[in-house]
């Protein structure tokens, strides 16, 4: 009896500290909400950026969705100049439009108009600069649908 008391206090630790493990793993770079996908370092590790959109979200169409900009110290990045490119990588081609994008504050930059023309794997290449420093960030989602 006292063995299998032992058991399963023991199962039950293991499972409580796997949720803990997990749950504050979770709560790291909005990945409770965003999937890791959406957050990446820049190329020349200059900024980190994450999309504020969730996949389901993303359409054939016109899209709109935020992006958070921090400088490597995670400090907020005002008025950056931020372009955003739409590519379909394995056809070779972007879209005729162009995304608008403005500041909205506290390091944070609305896209709108960013269009997919088609159903398939996207990339969307982030251009940023700020005074001289300037620098890239391609994030892909592999399955944008038909609304
Ligand atoms: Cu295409």
């Amino acid at each position: 009896m006292g063995k299998y008391l032992a058991f399963c206090l023991g199962c039950m630790f293991l499972v409580l500290s796997l949720c803990i493990v997990s749950h504050a793993r979770a709560g790291d770079d909005y990945s409770r909400h965003y999937s890791s996908r959406h957050h990446s370092a820049t190329d020349k590790g200059l900024f980190q950026v994450t999309l504020i959109v969730h996949d389901v979200d993303l359409n054939v169409g016109m899209n709109s969705f935020d992006i958070l900009v921090l400088d490597k110290d995670r400090r907020e990045v005002e008025g950056a100049e931020v372009t955003i490119m739409p590519w379909m990588p394995d056809m070779g081609h972007g879209v005729e439009t162009n995304a608008a994008v403005s500041y909205k504050g506290d390091g944070v930059y609305h896209v709108d108009d960013l269009e997919a023309n088609m159903p398939g794997h996207w990339e969307f290449r982030v251009w940023i600069k700020t005074g001289k420093a300037e620098d890239t960030v391609t994030f892909s989602f592999p399955s944008i649908p038909i609304k």
